[in-house]
Order: C-alpha cells, then structure tokens, then sequence
C-alpha cells in the first residue's frame, strides 16, 4: 500500500510501469475508486492509497515515476526492487 498525497503542486501523476493497481480516493471507501489502473493523476491536496503488489513478477527493478517532466527532471522517478522472498 502507497499514499500519494499532493501538497503543493497544482498537479502530479504516479506512473507504476510494469503491474496494476487498485486506487481508493480520498474519504473512507473500503471499495476501490477505480481498479486495475497503472496511473492515477492528482490535483492539489488531493490525496488516495494505491494497493498493489509485486507477487506474481519477477526480482528486479520496477520503475515509477511521474508525468509532469518538470518534476521527472527534478528526480521525481525512482524503482521499487524486488527481490525473492
Ligand atoms: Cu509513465
């Protein structure tokens, strides 16, 4: 599980390359918002949780990233590694 908060950009997106999530939007939803999606775009102060996992993959590197390019260009892209349990 992720929580993706916006703070203080107008907007941001979280690009999960290679597998899906589930979203729950803000509020109290035990039901995804929206299902089997890989990006998820935020307005400011919006906030949401991203379930996910990495189970059926293969170990290695899993990019994610945003699509705004001002913020890529910042650094705003980074893997998660997975390794063999
Ligand atoms: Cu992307």
């Amino acid at each position: 599980m992720l929580k993706l908060s916006i703070e203080f950009d107008p907007i941001n997106s979280f690009h999960l390359q290679c597998s899906f999530f589930d979203y729950y939007n803000q509020g109290m939803t035990l039901t995804p918002t929206l299902s089997t999606i890989d990006i998820i775009t935020q307005c400011q102060a919006e906030r949401g949780i991203l379930e996910f996992n990495f189970a059926d993959h293969e170990p290695g590197l899993y990019m994610f990233h945003t699509h705004q390019a001002k913020f890529t260009e910042l650094g705003c892209m980074a893997n998660f590694d997975i390794v063999d349990a």
